[in-house]
């Protein structure tokens, strides 16, 4: 008798198999260019990939924001829009959707986290205070330095540290945090800048004994807490599976939880609220929501739109509903593991424990010979490129940028690469294409040299550098 060879994802594992909790509709073609196509493409683009005609890339992994697949229900939605200039439908039901869900009181939309970012800073930011918070984000700093603030990282070392298997690697180091307040005063300190599951460590999450304890010590000086919430709804399964006590709560009571510890929040919907584009800010003071509410006409649009639509509005409300539903976080999260399991297990350098949304490659150990200013991250991003089609995202020294005091390279610990997994957008087989890349990159690591940087705009440069190859 024939001995089967194959098994499931889940025997491998001596478990039961998983699957997605939905089938798929509609579908978009994929374009695959030859490899010659691709090495002209890369040149084209100064080997940053974002500056890729997205045509021409194959698995587009650069970022889930903005990019997953709206469901079936989101889409009916758009059909509801109403597009009236002032109090749409749609607003009030995205309001009630947020309320209901994060628990905060008032709701201002934006057209996307990033102006959230800047309506809170410019309010809660005066000149010359410092801004504590868990590790930076590239334009959540960008806006506290324009609105005169300085961003002090207060995370815990082990995030900085790739290898590290701390379970919540987000943790704000209280102690750190403690130090700075007593050294520059509490008039000092603009809040605390706290994101759930930290982008730029990993995608990893905050435990909500450390949330509770940084209320705590934030009551004690009263310092208020914002939170980041992009990808809070990911740092809410992280506590289910890794937290005592809450193994038996749902995603829904744990997010409601986390964000009670807090003052208020931005988001950038086009992550976990499962929308192409949007965002909103939502806080419980009623003078600051005044104030913010006054500035969102100025740079957004009426505070009953924020510079979205209607039918966006309403896709975002329904988002916001099916983001928290158990059986949806746990795929997704588990998606990304599957990817993360199978480099692990061939001995490929990422960070570790994976997190929510990405497999961070670490560039450092992937091309040892390589030093910083080389750009390894970068280059590791446009091998993979050239190797498979497949597009990911420097998350290393050029997407730190320059201290704006001495000018020079700010050389982060972690220089990494970053895979970040669309919502509902691909299949198993799309990671196991994407992992036989990452392997086929690492097998041939020795022949690659580096980057030089040879154009550096100003803000946020890695979007828009350009690079030769050396
Ligand atoms: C990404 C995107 C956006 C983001 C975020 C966190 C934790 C705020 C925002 C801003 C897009 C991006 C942004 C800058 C550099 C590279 C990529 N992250 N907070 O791919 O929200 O984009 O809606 O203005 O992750 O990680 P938005």
């Amino acid at each position: 008798m024939a001995r089967s060879i194959l098994h499931t994802m889940g025997q491998q594992l001596g478990r039961r198999s998983w699957a997605e909790p939905w089938k798929i509709k509609m579908v978009e073609p994929l374009r695959l260019i030859s490899r010659d196509e691709r090495q002209k493409a890369l040149v084209e683009a100064g080997y940053n990939t974002f500056l890729l005609r997205s045509e021409d890339v194959y698995i587009d992994l650069l970022t889930d924001s903005g990019t997953s697949a709206m469901s079936d229900r989101q889409w009916a939605g758009m059909m509801l829009g109403d597009e009236a200039y002032a109090g749409s439908r749609n607003f009030y039901k995205l309001e009630k959707a947020i309320q209901d869900t994060y628990g905060y009181k008032h709701i201002i939309p934006t057209h996307q986290g990033r102006g959230a970012e800047h309506l809170i800073s410019q309010v809660e930011i005066k000149k010359g205070q410092f801004v504590p918070g868990n590790m930076y984000f590239t334009t959540t700093r960008l806006h506290q330095e324009l609105a005169g603030g300085t961003f002090v990282d207060v995370i815990i070392d082990e995030a900085h540290d790739a290898q590290n298997e701390h379970p919540f690697k987000g943790n704000v180091d209280l102690s750190k945090l403690e130090n700075i307040i007593k050294k520059e005063g509490t008039d000092k300190i603009a809040y605390v800048s706290l994101a759930g599951t930290v982008n730029m460590a990993g995608g990893q999450p905050v435990s909500m004994e450390n949330v509770k304890a940084l209320r705590t010590l934030c009551d004690k000086y009263a310092i208020k807490i914002y939170l980041d919430a992009t990808r809070m709804v990911e740092n809410a399964f992280f506590i289910q599976e890794r937290e005592l006590g809450y193994k038996d709560k749902t995603i829904a009571q744990i997010l409601k939880e986390f964000c009670s510890y807090t003052d208020g929040a931005w988001m950038s919907a086009k992550k976990d609220n499962l929308v192409n584009i949007g965002g909103w800010l939502a806080i419980n003071d009623e003078d600051l929501f005044q104030e913010l509410r006054n500035l969102v006409v100025v740079y957004e649009g009426l505070h009953t739109y924020g510079g979205l639509s209607g039918r966006d509005l309403e896709a975002m409300a329904i988002g916001i509903a099916e983001s928290i539903e158990d059986g949806h976080v746990r795929s997704r999260v588990e998606q990304v593991r599957y990817l993360g399991q199978l480099l692990e297990e061939w001995g490929i350098p990422a960070v570790r424990p994976v997190g929510g949304h990405a497999i961070f490659l670490d560039a450092r150990r992937f091309y040892e010979h390589l030093s910083q200013d080389k750009f390894p991250a970068q280059t590791l991003a446009a091998e993979l490129y050239l190797d498979s089609g497949v597009r990911s995202m420097e998350r290393g020294i050029a997407s730190a940028g320059r201290d704006p005091k001495t000018g020079d390279h700010k050389y982060p610990r972690l220089e990494l690469t970053r895979l970040t997994i669309p919502r509902r957008v691909y299949t198993q087989a799309h990671m196991d294409v994407v992992a036989e890349s990452v392997n086929a990159v690492y097998e041939n690591r020795n022949n690659s040299r580096g980057l030089k940087m040879v154009f550096e705009p100003k803000y946020l440069r890695f979007f828009q550098a350009r690079y030769e190859s050396l």
